[in-house]
């Protein structure tokens, strides 16, 4: 099972957290979003160039989509944590989280994020309001949420806690929340915990050499 993915890519944070939690061996394989030539070739592997991406070459499978590959890995590896439950309606809570944490934080985080290093001219003040907008509505929400929650299922940790840490992270450096107690609080959880703690000490040495700065 090889997973194409770069250690900076909050994507693929996402689903290297879930890789960690369920502790599921895997052949790494790093691509460089920054190199023409190394998208150029990965493209010849997934067309649409995103990351990250699984090859399952034994079942003649290619799972691509940060949410459907760990549907794949938490239903074909029993071991560590469980990350979508079994009871139908607990996991379509856990999708509907994971699905929010992705389009209204991962999302509006990335246009901010990647503006921020358009050349003059090209930038998109527009777009950038509106995704701070967005994050303000999510920062409210979740909030209230985890003034009573340790995790985004409450007592249960999930999938959308693998889709929450790295957009949380990034989105705090882009649009800070620190005056959300309670969200700042649950950000310090999830970088406490052992999957995403060793996600961020992965993509360290990465970070400053995919965008010269840390
Ligand atoms: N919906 C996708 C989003 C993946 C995504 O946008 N990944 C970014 C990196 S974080 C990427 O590959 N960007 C390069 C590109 O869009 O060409 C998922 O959940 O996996």
């Amino acid at each position: 099972m090889k997973l194409y993915y770069n250690p900076v890519s909050s994507y693929s944070q996402k689903v290297m957290m879930a890789f960690y939690e369920k502790e599921c061996p895997f052949e790494s394989v790093i691509v460089n979003l920054m190199d023409q030539a190394s998208r150029d070739e990965y493209r010849k592997v997934y067309p649409l160039g995103k990351v990250p991406f699984l090859d399952v070459p034994e079942k003649s499978w290619q799972v691509p989509e940060s949410t459907i590959i760990i549907e794949y890995i938490d239903r074909h590896f029993p071991g560590g944590t469980k990350l979508i439950p079994d009871d139908p309606d607990l996991a379509r809570q856990v999708r509907m989280r994971d699905r929010m944490l992705d389009l209204y934080v991962n999302e509006p985080m990335g246009k901010i994020f990647f503006d921020g290093r358009r050349p003059e001219g090209s930038k998109d003040p527009h777009g950038v309001a509106q995704a701070k907008e967005r994050l303000n509505g999510m920062y409210a929400l979740l909030e209230g949420e985890f003034a009573k929650n340790t995790w985004a299922m409450g007592d249960i940790f999930s999938m959308a806690d693998c889709a929450a840490a790295p957009a949380l992270q990034y989105a705090r450096m882009v649009h800070p929340f620190e005056g959300h107690k309670h969200l700042t609080a649950y950000l310090g959880r999830l970088t406490e915990r052992p999957s995403f703690a060793r996600v961020l000490k992965e993509a360290a040495p990465h970070f400053v050499a995919t965008f010269g700065a840390k």
